[in-house]
């Protein structure tokens, strides 16, 4: 059915967001609530203090991230149809986190098990389970762990194994990548399988042109050097050039609001994923390499037809911008001989989303500081600093999508070891000035638990002043090195990055 009642993203943030949950203050895990804890001492109808609330709401945050992650490890590996390796984090993790981790009692359970830990966070965290906000943040460091080494580290490693290492090469970006003269195809989401065989199958065809989206775009561009047209923020632009064929999309990050969108124009909404289906959009299943590679003929030929169908008022947009790419592990000495040299202060990992409620200028300030440091970008972020020609493999450097985040925790620990010191000694900072996904979250527990200290810059749930910010800052220092702080101006971080000491 058609629907012209489309309102793009930028309409639709007339919508204040709810400044109780904003501060993790709103729980509604049962059905006596919601509850909104407006004033300091309050409570919700069962009790739970706001300490409580807010420790569960992020344990359910970073439950959803590694479940994210974790599924997208597992849906490769189901793909593959190859065996879950053993013992995989005792054999990435350095031996001095792992007797950390069991003395604290972090150690996720082996093999598929990990998957009743993040079962066991969501019971915990029901009415009436769990109230100690400290062991429910102790929880949310072992989900991160999970995260880290059983989504990230094995989505990577799988990755890499089936489809290749990157190659450090140019790549372009921006909407200017959809090409007017060519049939564009889209491709959308996390889990690259289906999006390796299009570009396969494009290559047997001069006028085809596939294009990334969000991170299975960026794992594209990294690996290949397919351009990348957009990340999260700019998913309706590349429908609304009105130049788009086919957007096949896989899993995660992708807007409902594409179905509305693309019935304004001719492009075919494809979902792949068993997971990720939406209603009104065909479904084509993709679950193992030949299914892939059908149905990556099978929308080559869709696009192929439909190109006919474009309407002739088009939104071209002829933005784009080179780029240096394919960056991973290999940096490692390099940063290390950098830093060595006294050449860097450190390294910062600029990573995650880019959520279009935050207005400040991160990326300028990001400029500032990479005078003083080696500037790692993944994800998001990554794009946003390519599109103003930051992404030069000199300061920055684009090292992949949001699992191959495992691939700056692979540079800590080589540069790091290389120093002789524990991550949590090196100059070293995760920072996420953007923050929009659960998995975000998560990612920034995974790096707390390896003793990186870790930047948000978005309120995700962290409340000034309450005891749980004081558990993320003060007790993760006590046992890790490292801390998970809030900073909502670029320039108060950057004056505090400047002067920094790491100890
Ligand atoms: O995994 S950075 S908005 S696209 S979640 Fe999503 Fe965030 Fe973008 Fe990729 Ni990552």
């Amino acid at each position: 059915m058609k629907n012209n009642k489309f309102r793009g993203l930028k309409e639709r943030l007339a919508m204040q967001p709810c400044p109780i949950g904003c501060e993790s203050k709103c729980c509604k895990n049962c059905l006596m609530g919601p509850c909104r804890l407006m004033n300091k001492n309050d409570v919700g109808v069962c009790g739970a203090n706001a300490d409580v609330i807010s420790a569960r709401n992020i344990v359910r945050t970073v439950a959803a991230g590694a479940a994210a992650h974790t599924g997208h490890a597992e849906h490769m590996i189901d793909f593959l149809k190859t065996k879950f390796p053993d013992r995989y984090i005792e054999r990435k993790a350095p031996k001095y986190l792992l007797k950390l981790w069991g003395q604290l009692g972090l150690m996720p359970r082996i093999k598929h098990e990990h998957f009743r830990d993040i079962s066991e966070a969501l019971h915990a965290t029901t009415m009436g389970v769990n109230a100690d906000y400290q062991d429910l943040l102790k929880m949310a460091v072992k989900l991160g762990i999970i995260d880290g080494y059983l989504g990230l580290y094995l989505a990577t490693e799988l990755e890499d194994k089936t489809y290749g290492k990157p190659k450090v090469r140019k790549g372009i970006l921006d909407l200017g990548v959809i090409d007017e003269k060519k049939t564009n195809i889209a491709v959308h989401g996390h889990e690259p399988m289906l999006a390796e065989e299009i570009v396969k199958e494009a290559k047997k065809h001069k006028n085809v042109n596939v294009i990334g989206v969000c991170c299975t775009g960026a794992s594209l561009l990294a690996r290949h050097g397919v351009p990348l047209a957009a990340n999260v923020i700019l998913q309706e632009d590349v429908i609304a050039t009105g130049l788009i064929e086919v957007m096949a999309i896989d899993s995660q990050c992708v807007m409902p609001s594409l179905v509305v969108l693309s019935e304004c124009y001719h492009t075919h909404l494809i979902t792949t994923n068993s997971l990720s289906k939406i209603s009104g959009v065909v479904h084509m299943p993709v679950t193992d390499r030949k299914s892939a590679q059908l149905v990556a003929e099978k929308i080559i030929q869709m696009a192929i037809k439909n190109r006919d169908k474009r309407k002739k008022a088009l939104n071209v947009d002829d933005r784009k911008v080179n780029a240096v790419i394919g960056f991973d592990e290999r940096i490692a000495d390099k940063l290390y001989e950098q830093l060595r040299r006294k050449e860097i202060k450190g390294t910062i990992a600029v990573i995650g989303c880019r959520n279009p409620r935050v207005t400040e200028d991160w990326i300028s300030m990001y400029k500032k500081l990479s005078k003083d440091y080696a500037i790692l970008t993944t994800g998001c972020m990554a794009f946003e600093f390519g599109r103003v020609g930051l992404l030069d493999g000199k300061r920055f450097f684009h090292v992949g999508s949001c699992v191959n985040n495992s691939r700056v925790a692979e540079i800590f620990r080589i540069v790091a070891k290389r120093l002789e010191k524990k991550m949590g000694d090196a100059p070293f900072l995760v920072s996420a000035p953007s923050p929009l996904a659960e998995k975000c979250v998560a990612i920034g527990f995974f790096f707390a638990a390896l003793g990186v200290d870790v930047h948000f810059g978005y309120p995700m749930m962290i409340k000034s002043n309450s005891d749980v910010e004081h558990f993320l800052q003060n007790v993760l220092k006590k046992h890790f090195h490292s801390r998970i702080f809030l900073e909502e101006n670029p320039e108060r971080l950057y004056r505090a990055l400047r002067n920094y000491k790491f100890d």
